[in-house]
């Protein structure tokens, strides 16, 4: 081993020959569930499933652990407390998964959050908002997300992970 300034050489060449793919930059991702999501697997499992947050959340720490990505979580049923917190997200993380719930459908103040941070965000729903009532079929979200993943349930969240940290990936 060669020593330069007290820089161990054989580590920093050990690091340049690897596959740039295989060297993992560390990732933080925000997800946000917006208004009575925190009620899943209390009501109409018809409709959005038996499935709870708390359990949807363990999921995607899992699956965050696989893709070397670290997740944190906020549940509000407040619009201005997910204002707040993409606003605080610009400072601590590189990109949103959001299930807005019904403001989806409604909040023009949440577009214009994540219009303002400008990161990287995937919108998220558990039913295909398509299918069902007119009033859902419009998202104020969908314009400035990278993509849109509704109707998979449970597998909508860990599909929208995997394409939001492939892209900042890539
Ligand atoms: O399918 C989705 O994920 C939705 O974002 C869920 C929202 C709905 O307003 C959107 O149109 C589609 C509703 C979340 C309400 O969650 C509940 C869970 C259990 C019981 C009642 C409501």
């Amino acid at each position: 081993m060669s020593a330069r300034a007290g820089v161990n050489v054989e580590t920093l060449q050990a690091a340049s020959l690897q596959k740039p793919d295989t060297i993992l930059r560390s990732l933080s991702v925000l997800v946000i569930h917006g208004p009575n999501l925190n009620l899943l697997g209390q009501r109409e499992p018809g409709i959005y499933g038996s499935i709870s947050l708390a359990e949807i959340n363990r999921l995607l720490e899992a699956e965050a652990l696989k893709l070397q990505a670290k997740v944190t979580f906020i549940q509000s049923n407040h619009e201005g407390i997910l204002v707040d917190a993409i606003h605080e997200a610009l400072e601590q993380h590189q990109g949103i998964l959001i299930n807005a719930g019904a403001y989806t459908h409604t909040s023009v103040a949440l577009r214009d959050a994540i219009a303002a941070v400008n990161l990287p965000t995937v919108e998220v729903h558990l039913s295909n908002i398509y299918r069902r009532e007119g009033f859902r079929h419009n998202s104020y979200i969908a314009p400035v997300a990278i993509g849109q993943i509704s109707g998979f349930g449970v597998q909508s969240y860990l599909l929208g992970l995997q394409a939001l940290v492939g892209h900042l990936r890539s």
